[in-house]
């Protein structure tokens, strides 16, 4: 049987390179060989307050990134999170069998509560459950995830084998999909740390939407290493591997023939090259995405399908469970 593949990002800002290198441009290669729920999960960005007018813009502009990167919705469903309530329902079900011990070891936790200081809210601690609900909620058995959420979908997998040990075989238990090169694409002020859209650095990342002179601007001024060369060693050389990265996805390139390419060259000519890449490579795209958003009628006709066809799925599961734990009456 084809693997069902769900994956999800936050419409909490414009989506950067990394969002789509390390997410989007996987979801549309997948998308052809099997059944796929893209998910605008706006429940998660909540975990993190937002600016209500903001949120309802950024899931439509979310969407319309969806679509342009080549997200099909005749095969694939795309759909808004919140408007799908099993979600949040099973993920209350998941919190009661989930232990505060597994949670606090989340790195994404310690590393956003630790910038939120005393306003950390619940919902930030128990992401992860949420996380679990929706992947489990279809019976996925693929989630194409950059590095960054690796720990999560194990637990979700620790938390479907409970869940099936305790009330019977329910959920099967989902795989991560990761791709080898461009899984965590980093900041491109500080190679230590991943490109991240709460990033307040504007020079760290590239933004989907950014013009072509602003992209230019970005790669030029991105930092480099100590030393001279153009080769890949994410360990010894991590911003020089980390603009290889971007133009392996951009060119189609293997590092072995980036390195060849630049062998006696210097960063200002690997740069521009860079650069001009990653710009015909964001162009189409960004022609696209203008497009969508100009057409509301198109897009909601799209988000309504997506949310109808994942509501009945999602609830064929949720009958099913309920019975399973017992809730509500016969
Ligand atoms: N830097 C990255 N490199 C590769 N993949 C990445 N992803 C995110 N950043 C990178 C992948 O994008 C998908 C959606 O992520 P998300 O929006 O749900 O949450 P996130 O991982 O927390 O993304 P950000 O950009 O860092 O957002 P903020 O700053 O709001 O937390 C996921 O598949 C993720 O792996």
């Amino acid at each position: 049987m084809k693997d069902l593949v769900f994956s999800g990002i936050q419409p909490t800002s414009d989506l950067h390179l990394g969002n789509y290198l390390g997410a989007l441009k996987q979801w549309v290669a997948i998308q052809h060989d099997h059944p796929c729920l893209f998910c605008i999960v706006d429940l998660h960005a909540i975990t993190v307050a937002q600016d209500p007018k903001m949120l309802r813009q950024n899931i439509l502009g979310v969407a319309a990134t969806y679509l342009a990167a080549g997200i099909d919705p005749k095969r694939s469903h795309i759909y808004v999170q919140s408007e799908v309530p099993q979600h949040a329902e099973l993920a209350w079900i998941l919190g009661t069998i989930t232990k505060l011990g597994e949670l606090e070891r989340m790195t994404q936790f310690k590393d956003k509560s630790g910038k939120q200081g005393e306003r950390v809210g619940l919902g930030l601690f128990s992401y992860p459950v949420l996380m679990a609900a929706d992947i489990l909620l279809y019976g996925s058995t693929a989630v194409p995830v950059g590095q960054d959420q690796m720990q999560h979908l194990e637990l979700a997998r620790v938390i479907a084998r409970r869940f099936n040990e305790r009330f019977g075989d329910t959920f099967a238990i989902p795989q991560a999909l990761i791709q080898k090169i461009g899984n965590r694409i980093m900041s491109l002020q500080d190679p230590a740390k991943k490109m991240s859209k709460s990033d307040p650095m504007e020079g760290a990342k590239i933004l989907l939407r950014d013009d072509a002179e602003t992209i230019r601007k970005k790669i030029m001024r991105a930092v480099t290493d100590s030393g001279k060369g153009i080769s890949y060693d994410p360990e010894k050389k991590p911003a020089v591997s980390n603009l290889m990265t971007l133009y392996h996805h951009a060119s189609g390139k293997t590092m072995k023939e980036i390195e060849k390419e630049f062998a006696g060259a210097g960063y200002g000519d690997f740069k521009k090259a860079v650069a001009d890449a990653v710009i015909g490579m964001l162009g189409p795209m960004q022609k696209r995405m203008l497009e969508f958003r100009k057409n509301p009628a198109e897009l909601k006709r799209i988000l309504d399908a997506g949310r109808d066809a994942a509501t009945e799925q999602a609830e064929k599961m949720m009958r099913t469970v309920r019975t399973r734990v017992g809730l509500g009456r016969e």
